[in-house]
């Protein structure tokens, strides 16, 4: 079998194959990341795709936002594990309006591979209950999901709280999401962009100045 019949049965909208698939790609021995890259979350860029092609609605959105997870959850716990050691802490959330949480979570979950302390701290974020939530758990990073146009702003909202509050040294802040981007991520005065997971756990190790453990 090949991860793309992965994707297309997640595009497609197909629960049962799409499950079964990803079962039967894990007993073959595939790797569970290509398994999750280029099969499930590529599923879901097709659908994103097909929803800005108004060849999808709302309602598929949503199906498809469910399907992924359930294929998620069972690619998890197959992860390669990093070192183990306690790496920094993190907190994660999906910024102000913003209700996608898929690829946050899935940061979030290598991170912790990785051995980094991570507090998910939910969709619909205030730019300062980033700060307070920071401050509060005395985070090393920051990360702002964003996958709207319209959301994407509220990232250098929360680098100005630090600003404004002298704080801006004690924190790193990281943005990830479909609207973001590494263009994003400087003009906004964050710290760094990540396209992906495990791009993630690259460039938090960066910042906590030790090599890259991925
Ligand atoms: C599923 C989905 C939904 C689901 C979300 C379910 C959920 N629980 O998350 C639902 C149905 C709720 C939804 C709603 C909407 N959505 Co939507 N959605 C998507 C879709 C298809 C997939 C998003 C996703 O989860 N992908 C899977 C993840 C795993 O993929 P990924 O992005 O590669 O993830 C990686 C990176 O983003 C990165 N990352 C993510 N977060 C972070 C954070 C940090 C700190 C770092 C470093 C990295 C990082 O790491 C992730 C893991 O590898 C996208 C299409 C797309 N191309 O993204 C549209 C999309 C994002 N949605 C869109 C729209 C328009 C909407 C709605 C406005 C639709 C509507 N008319 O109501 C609403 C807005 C709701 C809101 N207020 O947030 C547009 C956004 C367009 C834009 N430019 O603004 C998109 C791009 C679809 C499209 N092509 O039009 N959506």
């Amino acid at each position: 079998m090949n991860v793309s019949d992965i994707t297309e049965a997640i595009a497609d909208l197909e629960d049962e194959r799409a499950l079964s698939l990803v079962e039967e790609a894990l007993a073959a021995g595939l790797d569970p990341v290509d398994i999750l890259q280029n099969g499930i979350v590529a599923g879901l860029r097709e659908i994103g795709r097909r929803f800005d092609a108004e060849e999808y609605y709302l309602a598929e959105l949503m199906m498809g936002g469910k399907l992924s997870q359930e294929c998620i959850a069972l690619v998890e716990p197959h992860m390669p594990a990093g070192s183990g050691a306690k790496s920094g802490v993190v907190i994660l959330g999906a910024v102000q309006g913003d209700l996608h949480d898929i690829g946050y979570k899935l940061v979030s979950t290598q991170l912790k591979l990785a051995g980094y302390e991570v507090h998910e701290i939910g969709v619909n974020v205030a730019p300062m209950t980033f700060v307070q939530k920071a401050q509060e758990l005395k985070a090393d990073i920051i990360g702002l999901s964003a996958f709207l146009i319209t959301t994407l702003p509220l990232c250098g909202e929360v680098v100005n709280y630090l600003r404004d509050m002298g704080i801006r040294d004690n924190h790193r802040v990281i943005i990830g999401g479909a609207e973001a981007s590494h263009g994003a991520s400087e003009s906004m005065g964050c710290d760094g962009y990540a396209p992906n997971a495990v791009q993630s756990v690259i460039l938090c190790d960066r910042l906590m100045g030790r090599a890259a453990t991925a």
